[in-house]
């Protein structure tokens, strides 16, 4: 099996002193800086944009993965790039043609994801899986942090995983408890907000998500 990777969400983070927060979960064994921007109309929140991403930049060695929950994500892309993201993952629900958005991060040379809700069917990945580096499945409905992990998407992650051998990406209500079972369906990705940000210690939060694995 491949490492478990920890991508700590800044969103549940203390944004009064958010440079120290991803100094601080770097320090204690995050892989990836999971950044959510969100926009009013994909989902009803609002989140950050590229000039956040931009300041958040030389604080941190970690790849920036930057999920858009947004409308029309080929209009960001070049926008994120020159923020500094590495990883940029959009919605398949989204507006757009999802081929042309892929060739317009790949032209950038990031890493790309592509990401499904909940009620969206694994059938809906089809033709854009040997295009992609990730995809990340959602385990609850996008908007908001802190939200109840939903066992029944777990089925979708096993179903991904035996027709997709790069990274699967899990976000959405996951602690120690839940990382586990989205680890044995076969996801190495975990996204975690709450369930580090949460709490005191992040260097025991991220081991106990990790499994220990
Ligand atoms: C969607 C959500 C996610 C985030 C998240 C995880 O609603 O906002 O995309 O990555 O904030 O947070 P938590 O608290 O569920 O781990
Ligand atoms: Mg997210």
């Amino acid at each position: 099996m491949s490492k478990i990777l920890i991508a700590p969400s800044i969103l549940s983070a203390d944004f009064s002193k958010l440079g120290q927060e991803i100094k601080d979960v770097e320090k204690c064994g995050a892989d990836w800086i999971h950044i959510d921007v969100m926009d009013g109309h994909f989902v009803p929140n609002i989140t950050i944009g590229p000039v956040v991403v931009k300041s958040i930049r030389p604080v941190t060695k970690l790849p920036l993965d930057v999920h858009l929950m947004i409308k029309e994500p080929q209009k960001y892309v070049e926008s994120f790039v020159k923020a500094g993201a590495d990883i940029i993952t959009f919605h398949i629900e989204a507006d757009g043609d999802p081929k042309e958005t892929i060739r317009l991060i790949k032209y950038f040379k990031k890493k790309v994801g592509v990401s499904v809700r909940p009620k969206t069917d694994a059938s809906k990945l089809q033709g854009i899986l040997p295009m992609v580096d990730m995809i990340l499945v959602m385990t609850v409905e996008p908007g908001f942090g802190g939200q109840a992990f939903m066992g029944d998407c777990l089925p979708k992650i096993e179903e991904i995983r035996k027709i997709f051998k790069k990274d699967i990406e899990v976000d959405g209500g996951v602690n120690e408890m839940t990382a586990q079972e989205v680890i044995v369906k076969g996801a190495n990705v975990i996204v975690a907000g709450t369930s580090i940000f949460g709490t005191k210690n992040y260097a025991e939060a991220i081991k106990k998500i990790r499994g220990g694995i």
